[in-house]
């Protein structure tokens, strides 16, 4: 690379940070002006922690379609194979502990009157973290429902037995939101409300392809709230956010929140 080429780099990349700290100083002012603040996270926002995001190069899905594994039809045709991946994962998770992005959310709630985290994630490190306000719309890995007396309780048995048994002899399943089926009523109520109340909403580390999250952003966009990305790739929301910030949610996170409260 050449002396002309490096100098011209340098100050590309000079730009290029510039531009970004520039950003990161709006979204702070943005953070600073808000009543009401909307967080939705994804895989991504784990990835600094360990934790295999679904599409990434390690994806979990790497090897199977999520259809294959994560949904009802999967786990009537083979509940073995889909509580051997689930094993899998939480004997993975199990080693894992929340990165700098979930303990700045978890921080910033402290300052925010409303507030509330829709998280996509089922690992539960953002409640490890000590985020309270938090909507799992897809479940945690570390809870259990029968399929017969529909009795959830939390388990963090590591690793559970092949086919494990509720105390109504039912076999359990995860308690997780498999493709194909709904979300409960509860929590897509309560993060629509959250979508159209609030005046800022921070995207975080979402890949924005699996609904109904990826319909999120535009409610609140629609609603007049300013959008902020985070993500290391660009995503579909790319064009429609306010603000996309391109990086690790580990360094950016923290960064937006650092001097605001
Ligand atoms: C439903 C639990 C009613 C399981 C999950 C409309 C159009 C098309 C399809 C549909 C539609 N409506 C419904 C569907 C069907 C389906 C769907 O959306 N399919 C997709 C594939 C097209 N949706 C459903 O089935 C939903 N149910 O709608 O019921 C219904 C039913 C039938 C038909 C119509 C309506 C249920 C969806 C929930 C499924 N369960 N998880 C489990 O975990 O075991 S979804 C699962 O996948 C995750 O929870 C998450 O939601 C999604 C993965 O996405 P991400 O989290 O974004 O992860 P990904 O790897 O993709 O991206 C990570 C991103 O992070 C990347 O962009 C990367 O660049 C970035 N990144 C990486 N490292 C970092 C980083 N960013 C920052 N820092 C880093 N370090
Ligand atoms: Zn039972």
């Amino acid at each position: 690379m050449n002396i002309l080429h490096q100098q011209h780099e340098d100050r590309a990349i000079g730009e290029r940070s510039s531009v970004k700290d520039d950003a990161i100083q709006q979204v702070r002012a943005r953070i600073q002006q808000a009543t009401c603040v909307t967080v939705l996270t994804g895989a991504g926002i784990s990835a600094d922690s360990g934790v295999p995001t679904f599409r990434g190069p390690e994806g979990l899905w790497k090897n199977f379609r999520p259809e294959q594994l994560a949904s009802s039809k999967a786990f009537e045709r083979d509940p073995q194979l889909v509580w051997g991946w689930y094993n899998w994962r939480r004997e993975l998770l199990a080693t894992k502990t929340p990165n700098p992005a979930h303990f700045a959310l978890a921080e910033m709630e402290g300052h925010v009157r409303n507030f509330l985290l829709i998280t996509q994630n089922v690992d539960g490190l953002h409640i490890t973290a000590g985020s309270k306000r938090v909507a799992e719309i897809h479940g945690n890995i570390w809870k259990v429902r029968c399929t017969v007396c529909q009795q959830v309780t939390i388990n963090r048995e590591v690793p559970l037995p092949l086919l494990p048994s509720c105390s109504c002899g039912g076999l359990l399943r995860p308690h997780i939101v498999w493709f194909g089926e709904t979300l409960p009523a509860q929590v897509l109520e309560q993060s629509f409300n959250a979508l159209q109340e609030c005046d800022l909403l921070l995207i975080i580390g979402t890949s924005g392809l699996v609904y109904p999250a990826a319909s999120f952003a535009p409610v609140a966009k629609d609603h007049g709230a300013y959008v902020v990305e985070v993500n290391l790739d660009p995503t579909p929301h790319s064009d429609l956010v306010d603000l996309s910030i391109q990086g690790r949610a580990k360094d950016i996170v923290p960064q937006m929140l650092s001097g605001v409260f």
